[in-house]
C-alpha cells in the first residue's frame, strides 16, 4: 500500500515537471507564454503567430530572429493604423529590456511566417525557434487555433499587404 502511494506521488510530480518545461522551454531567463498561431487558408503564403515574453533577468536583451520547419522565412511585423488602413512594418529585432514583458497579439506586433510550405490546420501544432543575443535558442511548440481568431476584421488588407511583401 505505501508503495502504491509513492509510486503515485512520483508519477505526479514527473507530471509537472513536464508542466514546467512547457513553460518556460530550453531557458529561463527568457519566459514565452502562450503562444498561438491563426489557422490559414489553403493556399495562404503567409501565417501569423503570436506570444508574450517576458525577460526574467535585470539585464536587458533582444530576440533577433526565428525559425520553423513550416515556412521559409520567419519575421517580426509591428502593424500602425493610419486613417482606417493598416500597414506593417518588418522588424530586424525586437527589445526586451530588463523584466520587460512583450506581448505579440492581433493588430500590433506579430510574428509572420512568410514562405508557408504547408496550411496550419486548427488543432495542430508546430514548431518554432526563437533566438535571443544573450538566452540563445528558445524552441517552442505554437498551437494553432481558428482562422481570423481573435480579430475581428481587418484579415483582408493584411493578407494583400503581405503578399505585396512578398512579391518584392
Ligand atoms: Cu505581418
Amino acid at each position: 500500500m505505501k508503495r502504491a502511494i509513492k509510486l503515485i506521488l512520483c508519477i505526479v510530480a514527473f507530471g509537472a515537471a513536464i508542466q514546467a518545461h512547457a513553460q518556460t522551454p530550453g531557458s529561463s531567463a527568457i519566459v514565452v507564454e502562450h503562444p498561438w498561431a491563426r489557422a490559414t487558408p489553403g493556399g495562404a503564403k503567409t501565417g501569423a503567430a503570436y506570444l508574450t515574453l517576458i525577460n526574467n533577468e535585470d539585464s536587458a536583451d533582444q530576440l533577433l530572429g526565428a525559425s520553423t520547419p513550416v515556412a521559409d522565412k520567419v519575421q517580426f511585423h509591428s502593424t500602425t493604423e493610419e486613417n482606417g488602413v493598416s500597414h506593417m512594418r518588418e522588424m530586424p529585432a525586437v527589445d526586451l529590456s530588463p523584466r520587460a514583458k512583450v506581448t505579440f497579439d492581433p493588430g500590433s506586433l506579430h510574428i509572420m511566417l512568410v514562405g508557408l510550405k504547408q496550411p496550419l490546420k486548427e488543432g495542430q501544432s508546430f514548431p518554432l525557434t526563437l533566438s535571443f543575443a544573450k538566452a540563445g535558442k528558445v524552441d517552442i511548440a505554437v498551437p494553432v487555433a481558428k482562422v481570423g481568431a481573435m480579430q475581428p476584421g481587418g484579415m483582408a488588407p493584411m493578407m494583400h499587404g503581405h503578399d505585396e511583401m512578398m512579391k518584392k
